[in-house]
Protein backbone atom coordinates (compact mmCIF):
# COMPACT_ATOMS: atom_id res chain seq x y z
CA UNK A 1 0.00 0.00 0.00
CA UNK A 2 2.93 2.42 0.97
CA UNK A 3 4.26 2.13 -2.55
CA UNK A 4 0.74 2.23 -3.97
CA UNK A 5 0.30 5.77 -2.61
CA UNK A 6 3.79 6.77 -3.30
CA UNK A 7 3.31 6.14 -7.12
CA UNK A 8 -0.45 7.57 -6.30
CA UNK A 9 1.44 10.74 -5.46
CA UNK A 10 3.78 10.92 -8.28
CA UNK A 11 2.35 11.63 -11.34
CA UNK A 12 3.35 9.90 -14.27
CA UNK A 13 4.08 12.35 -16.82
CA UNK A 14 3.28 10.47 -20.15
CA UNK A 15 4.58 6.90 -19.48
CA UNK A 16 2.27 5.90 -21.67
CA UNK A 17 2.42 8.36 -23.95
CA UNK A 18 -0.13 7.29 -26.49
CA UNK A 19 -2.84 6.23 -23.96
CA UNK A 20 -5.74 8.67 -24.25
CA UNK A 21 -9.21 8.86 -21.50
CA UNK A 22 -11.46 11.02 -20.67
CA UNK A 23 -13.23 11.11 -17.77
CA UNK A 24 -16.93 11.92 -16.96
CA UNK A 25 -19.32 12.15 -14.26
CA UNK A 26 -23.36 11.38 -15.19
CA UNK A 27 -26.38 11.24 -13.11
CA UNK A 28 -30.20 11.98 -12.91
CA UNK A 29 -31.38 13.83 -15.45
CA UNK A 30 -32.97 16.79 -12.71
CA UNK A 31 -32.23 19.65 -11.57
CA UNK A 32 -34.08 19.47 -8.24
CA UNK A 33 -33.34 16.71 -5.91
CA UNK A 34 -34.99 16.87 -2.22
CA UNK A 35 -33.17 16.87 1.08
CA UNK A 36 -32.69 13.28 2.00
CA UNK A 37 -33.18 11.87 -1.73
CA UNK A 38 -30.79 9.09 -2.40
CA UNK A 39 -29.39 9.45 -6.03
CA UNK A 40 -27.03 7.48 -8.08
CA UNK A 41 -23.90 9.36 -10.03
CA UNK A 42 -22.06 7.36 -12.33
CA UNK A 43 -17.87 7.46 -12.98
CA UNK A 44 -17.63 7.34 -17.00
CA UNK A 45 -14.64 6.88 -18.92
CA UNK A 46 -13.88 6.75 -22.53
CA UNK A 47 -10.04 4.87 -23.06
CA UNK A 48 -8.37 3.63 -26.15
CA UNK A 49 -5.77 0.86 -24.11
CA UNK A 50 -6.72 -1.52 -21.22
CA UNK A 51 -7.19 -0.06 -18.36
CA UNK A 52 -6.37 -2.08 -14.95
CA UNK A 53 -6.39 0.85 -12.26
CA UNK A 54 -7.69 4.49 -12.02
CA UNK A 55 -8.08 7.18 -9.52
CA UNK A 56 -10.27 10.05 -8.78
CA UNK A 57 -11.49 12.25 -5.89
CA UNK A 58 -15.28 13.14 -6.06
CA UNK A 59 -16.08 16.97 -4.48
CA UNK A 60 -19.34 18.75 -3.30
CA UNK A 61 -19.56 22.35 -3.28
CA UNK A 62 -22.33 24.69 -2.89
CA UNK A 63 -24.91 25.86 -0.15
CA UNK A 64 -26.41 22.13 0.23
CA UNK A 65 -24.11 18.73 1.07
CA UNK A 66 -24.11 15.20 -0.15
CA UNK A 67 -22.91 12.18 1.62
CA UNK A 68 -21.83 9.33 -0.20
CA UNK A 69 -23.57 6.25 1.04
CA UNK A 70 -22.58 3.64 -1.25
CA UNK A 71 -19.91 2.48 -3.52
CA UNK A 72 -20.38 -0.17 -6.32
CA UNK A 73 -17.15 -1.58 -6.37
CA UNK A 74 -17.23 -3.66 -3.54
CA UNK A 75 -14.64 -6.87 -4.23
CA UNK A 76 -17.72 -8.63 -2.84
CA UNK A 77 -19.74 -7.34 -5.35
CA UNK A 78 -19.05 -7.21 -8.76
CA UNK A 79 -20.23 -3.80 -10.28
CA UNK A 80 -20.04 -4.90 -14.36
CA UNK A 81 -16.31 -4.70 -13.74
CA UNK A 82 -15.83 -7.74 -12.42
CA UNK A 83 -11.97 -8.01 -11.95
CA UNK A 84 -12.35 -4.35 -10.38
CA UNK A 85 -11.70 -3.98 -7.24
CA UNK A 86 -11.72 -1.06 -5.08
CA UNK A 87 -9.06 0.30 -2.27
CA UNK A 88 -9.48 3.85 -0.74
CA UNK A 89 -6.88 4.66 1.29
CA UNK A 90 -8.71 7.63 2.98
CA UNK A 91 -11.51 6.52 4.15
CA UNK A 92 -11.04 2.69 3.56
CA UNK A 93 -13.79 0.88 2.03
CA UNK A 94 -14.85 -1.08 4.64
CA UNK A 95 -15.66 1.90 6.96
CA UNK A 96 -15.06 4.97 5.26
CA UNK A 97 -19.03 5.56 4.63
CA UNK A 98 -20.84 7.35 5.23
CA UNK A 99 -18.55 10.07 3.86
CA UNK A 100 -19.55 13.73 4.10
CA UNK A 101 -18.17 15.29 0.61
CA UNK A 102 -19.00 18.56 1.87
CA UNK A 103 -17.75 18.43 5.56
CA UNK A 104 -15.03 15.68 4.94
CA UNK A 105 -14.08 16.73 2.30
CA UNK A 106 -13.18 15.05 -1.12
CA UNK A 107 -13.41 11.72 -1.34
CA UNK A 108 -10.49 9.93 -3.33
CA UNK A 109 -11.56 6.43 -5.22
CA UNK A 110 -9.37 3.92 -6.46
CA UNK A 111 -10.30 1.12 -8.20
CA UNK A 112 -8.45 -1.60 -9.87
CA UNK A 113 -7.75 -4.86 -10.69
CA UNK A 114 -5.18 -6.41 -8.28
CA UNK A 115 -3.83 -9.20 -10.13
CA UNK A 116 -3.81 -8.36 -13.47
CA UNK A 117 -2.79 -10.88 -15.98
CA UNK A 118 -0.77 -10.04 -18.27
CA UNK A 119 -2.96 -8.08 -21.21
CA UNK A 120 -5.62 -8.02 -18.48
CA UNK A 121 -8.17 -5.01 -17.77
CA UNK A 122 -11.17 -3.37 -19.32
CA UNK A 123 -11.20 -3.46 -23.05
CA UNK A 124 -10.71 -0.42 -24.45
CA UNK A 125 -14.22 1.15 -25.51
CA UNK A 126 -16.17 4.34 -25.29
CA UNK A 127 -18.56 5.07 -22.00
CA UNK A 128 -17.71 2.52 -19.48
CA UNK A 129 -18.89 2.59 -16.58
CA UNK A 130 -15.96 2.77 -13.75
CA UNK A 131 -18.61 2.88 -10.57
CA UNK A 132 -21.44 4.17 -9.69
CA UNK A 133 -21.84 6.12 -6.29
CA UNK A 134 -25.17 6.75 -4.16
CA UNK A 135 -25.13 9.94 -2.84
CA UNK A 136 -28.10 11.42 -0.32
CA UNK A 137 -28.41 15.39 -0.73
CA UNK A 138 -28.86 17.13 3.01
CA UNK A 139 -29.81 21.29 3.56
CA UNK A 140 -31.35 23.93 0.90
CA UNK A 141 -29.73 25.50 -2.40
CA UNK A 142 -27.19 24.53 -4.71
CA UNK A 143 -25.11 21.33 -4.76
CA UNK A 144 -22.48 20.97 -7.14
CA UNK A 145 -20.49 17.38 -7.10
CA UNK A 146 -17.37 17.67 -8.98
CA UNK A 147 -15.29 14.72 -10.69
CA UNK A 148 -11.52 15.62 -9.95
CA UNK A 149 -7.89 15.21 -10.61
CA UNK A 150 -8.72 11.56 -12.70
CA UNK A 151 -5.34 9.22 -13.37
CA UNK A 152 -5.23 5.74 -14.69
CA UNK A 153 -3.06 3.16 -15.59
CA UNK A 154 -2.79 0.47 -18.76
CA UNK A 155 -0.42 -1.68 -16.00
CA UNK A 156 0.27 -1.30 -12.33
CA UNK A 157 3.91 -0.92 -12.88
CA UNK A 158 6.39 0.83 -15.35
CA UNK A 159 10.18 0.63 -15.22
CA UNK A 160 10.95 3.92 -15.14
CA UNK A 161 8.33 3.29 -11.81
CA UNK A 162 5.58 5.13 -12.79
CA UNK A 163 1.88 4.02 -12.27
CA UNK A 164 -0.62 6.52 -13.26
CA UNK A 165 -1.34 8.97 -16.43
CA UNK A 166 -2.92 11.84 -15.85
CA UNK A 167 -6.09 11.59 -17.75
CA UNK A 168 -8.65 13.99 -18.54
CA UNK A 169 -11.80 14.87 -17.67
CA UNK A 170 -14.82 15.92 -20.29
CA UNK A 171 -14.83 19.59 -19.25
CA UNK A 172 -18.84 19.32 -19.97
CA UNK A 173 -19.27 16.76 -17.65
CA UNK A 174 -16.97 16.95 -14.98
CA UNK A 175 -19.51 18.17 -12.75
CA UNK A 176 -22.91 18.18 -11.84
CA UNK A 177 -25.14 20.67 -10.26
CA UNK A 178 -28.14 20.19 -8.74
CA UNK A 179 -30.52 22.44 -6.42
CA UNK A 180 -31.98 20.83 -2.84
CA UNK A 181 -34.96 21.56 -1.44
CA UNK A 182 -36.95 20.74 1.56
CA UNK A 183 -37.40 17.11 2.50
CA UNK A 184 -38.17 14.15 0.95
CA UNK A 185 -42.29 13.65 1.49
CA UNK A 186 -42.59 17.16 2.95
CA UNK A 187 -45.12 18.36 0.29
CA UNK A 188 -46.37 21.54 1.46
CA UNK A 189 -42.81 22.50 2.42
CA UNK A 190 -43.12 23.28 5.77
CA UNK A 191 -40.29 21.72 7.39
CA UNK A 192 -42.18 18.23 8.74
CA UNK A 193 -43.76 14.91 7.08
CA UNK A 194 -47.50 15.15 8.94
CA UNK A 195 -51.17 14.47 7.79
CA UNK A 196 -51.13 17.41 5.74
CA UNK A 197 -48.45 16.02 3.41
CA UNK A 198 -50.31 12.57 3.68
CA UNK A 199 -53.67 14.76 2.44
CA UNK A 200 -51.70 15.91 -0.79
CA UNK A 201 -49.84 12.60 -1.28
CA UNK A 202 -53.38 11.11 -1.38
CA UNK A 203 -54.84 13.30 -3.94
CA UNK A 204 -51.75 12.41 -6.11
CA UNK A 205 -52.03 8.95 -5.64
CA UNK A 206 -52.80 6.88 -8.83
CA UNK A 207 -51.04 3.77 -9.04
CA UNK A 208 -47.71 2.70 -10.56
CA UNK A 209 -47.31 3.28 -14.31
CA UNK A 210 -49.90 6.37 -14.35
CA UNK A 211 -47.41 9.37 -15.05
CA UNK A 212 -47.98 11.74 -12.13
CA UNK A 213 -49.15 15.28 -13.28
CA UNK A 214 -46.73 17.96 -13.20
CA UNK A 215 -48.31 19.17 -9.52
CA UNK A 216 -47.83 15.77 -8.00
CA UNK A 217 -43.83 15.49 -9.01
CA UNK A 218 -42.92 15.83 -5.10
CA UNK A 219 -45.10 13.17 -4.30
CA UNK A 220 -43.46 10.93 -7.05
CA UNK A 221 -40.70 9.92 -4.39
CA UNK A 222 -38.83 7.28 -5.95
CA UNK A 223 -38.71 9.49 -9.30
CA UNK A 224 -39.84 6.39 -11.34
CA UNK A 225 -42.45 9.03 -12.89
CA UNK A 226 -45.75 7.48 -11.24
CA UNK A 227 -47.15 7.64 -7.42
CA UNK A 228 -47.94 4.44 -6.23
CA UNK A 229 -47.56 2.42 -3.40
CA UNK A 230 -43.53 2.08 -3.50
CA UNK A 231 -43.98 6.14 -3.16
CA UNK A 232 -46.32 5.54 -0.23
CA UNK A 233 -44.09 3.41 1.59
CA UNK A 234 -40.90 6.04 1.48
CA UNK A 235 -43.47 8.82 2.64
CA UNK A 236 -44.38 6.28 5.48
CA UNK A 237 -40.77 5.91 6.57
CA UNK A 238 -40.35 9.77 6.53
CA UNK A 239 -43.70 10.48 8.58
CA UNK A 240 -42.48 12.68 11.33
CA UNK A 241 -45.69 14.52 12.03
CA UNK A 242 -45.83 18.30 12.84
CA UNK A 243 -43.46 20.30 14.02
CA1 LIG B 1 -45.06 19.29 5.63
CA1 LIG C 1 -43.86 3.11 -9.37
CA1 LIG D 1 -43.16 6.68 -8.06
CA1 LIG E 1 -46.91 20.51 8.77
Amino acid sequence: MAIFLASCAALASGAFGEFVATFSIVGPDVEVVRSGERFVLEVRADFNAPLVACSFNLCAMGEAGAVLVRRSADPQEPNGLTYISCISQEPTFEDGLPWDLAAQGPLQEVLMDMEPADGDGISPADDVLIEAVEVVAYGQGGLTIVLDEPQAATTLGAPDGTMFDVVTVDPAASSITFQVRGILGDLDDDGDVDLLDFALFQACFTGPQVSAPEQCQSADLDRDGDVDVMDFWIFAARFTGPS
